[in-house]
């Protein structure tokens, strides 16, 4: 079995290479790929750089180019929900592109002919992750995340997304990631720690919490890899 990592920032993926200490190197498309053996399975683990032009171009090279036949995203994220704090978890169980945007011509906004509003997660990786988090005595949150090539750092842009999408907490590369994934039948699990609010404030707060956030996504990372290597055996 091949499972790809993957987050955006060199931040988020640097905690799950340095777990596994040793790895593979390999230029590809202008990004680099890091390629393991762990557990008796291979990884291939990489951090695709900003967006979702990025993370699409990423997501699509781990599947078909270096054969990934489950895809795990670990990462951060910024807060819709008031229940959210910095360091909580959420894992999606649908995304959507909050700034596809053809509502001129009567369309949903995140909606595109032939396309869907949301793409849909894989249920039986979110019931791992629960059980993850009960063994690691954390709570997930289970919830919407809205994707847009924006750092928002607005109240209204990001009441508005809550409003649109019922969005929990919003990114710039998940669904993204979802589309590919879902095109080309391969499971996916997207995971996010809260860094900052989505707010006025955000960027001093992601600045401040973008480090340990990553950290506190990639544990649960490695232990959702653990459990899907586990899951596999059996
Ligand atoms: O990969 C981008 C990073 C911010 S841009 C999306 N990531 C972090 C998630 C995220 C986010 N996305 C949109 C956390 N908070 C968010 C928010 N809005 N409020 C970036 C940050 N620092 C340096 C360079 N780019």
């Amino acid at each position: 079995m091949r499972i790809a990592i993957m987050g955006a920032m060199p931040e988020e993926v640097a905690p799950i290479l340095k777990k596994l200490g040793e790895y593979k190197t390999t230029e590809y498309a202008k990004n680099t790929y890091y390629e393991a053996t762990y557990k008796g399975v291979e990884l291939v683990i990489a951090y695709s750089k900003i967006g979702k032009v990025f993370s699409t171009l990423t997501a699509t090279t781990m599947i078909e180019h270096f054969g990934a036949e489950k895809l795990l995203f670990s990462g951060v994220a910024g807060a819709v929900s008031p229940e959210l704090r910095v360091g909580d978890l959420v894992v999606a169980n649908k995304l959507s592109q909050h700034d596809l945007d053809i509502t001129a011509f009567g369309h949903p906004s995140g909606f595109v002919p032939e396309g869907a509003v949301f793409v849909e997660a894989d249920a039986s990786m979110i019931d791992l992750s629960k059980e993850v988090a009960s063994e690691m005595g954390k709570s997930v949150k289970e919830g919407i995340i809205a994707t847009g090539d924006q750092f928002v750092a607005n109240e209204e842009r990001k009441n508005w997304i809550g409003d649109t999408f019922q969005a929990d907490a919003l990114e710039m590369e998940g669904a993204s990631v979802a589309v590919v994934c879902d095109a080309l039948d391969v499971p996916f699990f997207i995971l996010r720690a809260i860094s900052d609010a989505a707010d006025m404030d955000a960027s001093f707060s992601f600045d401040e919490f973008m480090e340990s956030s990553a950290i506190i996504s990639a544990e649960f990372i490695m232990k959702m890899v653990d459990k899907v290597i586990d899951n596999n055996a059996k």
